[in-house]
């Protein structure tokens, strides 16, 4: 069967208090505790690493840093779900924090380790349904449509499968919510929070979105939403019931058709696969063939240029990389590359330039070249890296601060 429009089934999935449950899978002691994840490895973290190492489930719950011994002006990552009971939550400030919950215990970021499960939990999704988007290192879309089992129950029954193989794989639990369209769904996945699988469909618009605030709406903003409010709109009911010519009267034709279109529950932006790239390069062939030294300073020029345009293809997409390297090809038409494997991944133009000018190094010469490019690999993810069916003025990112 061809899916139409109107039984599409979009869902989003995102991950229960992501950073923090990463850190419960290696501390599972910690279980149930209320935890708060902030800031970078502290001295103190150092010293209980090295003194359980290898066995970091064995150190006794006493001995881990709490916040009420925090001193200094971390602001808080995540919170897990015990310690949210206590008011505590993204984005506070440590101190303040350890007013509220002064038992919790702190812990610092794991970078590597929480792309390490982002990668496992993307993985198992696409394993069962391949329509993924990425929406940054916590949540994704996906396509349910044409997925056996997206269907019924509106989708609940591939949701449930998606967290069984997700927990089974991980560890690591997830909410989704499943909608005719992204915007819906991604409301959707909060409304069960923690490991919770929510349906919506069009009929719901009025019983399940509107009543919630206008903030709610993926790309209205603290800005959007108190000038909003200042107009006596609080609701996405509220904002449904003005005429769409008003709203554009006060956003702007495109902001306030858009205004208009996503309190109707109306989206149908398309959940975009974008396959993971190896690599990334930027070349160019010369007009006419330059010489090392004969030439050197137009030829630095454009090595320059390269590799900045290089590293903003990173920066724009989401990526760093750990190899870098050049590509060259000489006026007889032989090709050459080079590259070099750095400790540290990295975006940066001034670090792609340095470990480039070494590769440069390393080849020949005294001929003319033709050609010269740079290219990255061993790329990993750090942002989000897709467009959203965003307010058209301004393309914002996900939610996810530290990427
Ligand atoms: N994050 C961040 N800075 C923020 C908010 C979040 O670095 N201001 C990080 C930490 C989170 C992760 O992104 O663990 C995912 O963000 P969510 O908003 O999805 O929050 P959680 O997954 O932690 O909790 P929830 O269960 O509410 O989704
Ligand atoms: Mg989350």
């Amino acid at each position: 069967m061809t899916a139409t429009a109107s039984d599409r089934r979009i869902a989003h999935l995102d991950m229960d208090a992501f950073y923090a449950s990463v850190e419960l899978l290696r501390y599972p002691q910690l279980k149930g505790l209320p935890v708060v994840i902030g800031g970078g490895r502290r001295p103190q973290d150092e010293a209980l690493a090295a003194a359980y190492a290898g066995r970091p489930g064995d150190i006794p719950v006493a001995a881990f840093p709490l916040l009420k011994e925090y001193a200094g002006r971390g602001v808080i990552t995540t919170a897990t779900y015990a310690a949210r009971q206590f008011g505590v939550g993204s984005a506070m400030g440590m101190m303040k924090a350890a007013k509220l919950c002064p038992q919790a215990i702190v812990l610092p970021v794991d970078f590597e380790e929480v792309r390490k499960y982002s990668r496992m939990f993307k993985n198992a999704i696409t394993e069962i349904a391949p329509v993924m988007q990425d929406r940054g290192v916590d949540e994704v879309y996906i396509d349910f449509t044409d997925v056996p089992g997206g269907q019924r129950e509106g989708g609940r029954v591939l949701a449930r499968l998606i967290q069984k193989s997700i927990f089974e794989k991980t560890g690591l639990t997830c909410s989704i919510g499943v909608a005719p369209n992204r915007l819906l769904a991604k409301m959707a996945s909060e409304f069960n929070k923690p490991n919770g699988i929510s349906i919506v469909y069009e009929e719901d618009l009025q019983s399940k979105i509107w009543p919630l605030n206008v903030r709610k709406i993926n790309g209205i903003g603290p800005k959007a939403g108190e000038k909003l409010a200042r107009l006596g709109i609080e609701t996405i009911g509220q904002l449904a019931a003005q005429d769409e010519q008003w709203l554009m009267g006060h956003f702007g034709k495109s902001t306030g058709a858009w205004m208009h279109r996503v309190a109707w529950g109306r989206d149908d932006s398309p959940v975009v696969t974008e396959s993971e790239p190896v690599s990334m390069s930027r070349e160019t062939t010369f007009d006419r063939d330059l010489h090392a030294v004969r030439d050197r300073a137009e030829l630095g020029a454009i090595f320059t240029d390269l590799c900045m345009r290089v590293a903003e293809d990173l920066q724009r997409k989401g990526y760093v990389a750990r190899t870098i390297g050049i590509k060259l090809r000489y006026d007889d038409f032989r090709g050459v590359t080079r590259d070099q494997t750095i400790a540290e991944p990295t975006q940066d133009a001034a670090t792609i330039r340095r470990v480039a000018g070494l590769c440069l190094k390393r080849v020949p010469l005294d001929r003319r070249l033709r050609l010269l490019g740079v290219r990255v690999a061993s790329l990993v993810p750090v942002a989000p890296h897709s467009a959203d069916s965003m307010p058209p003025a301004r393309k914002q990112g996900a939610t996810v601060g530290l990427f």
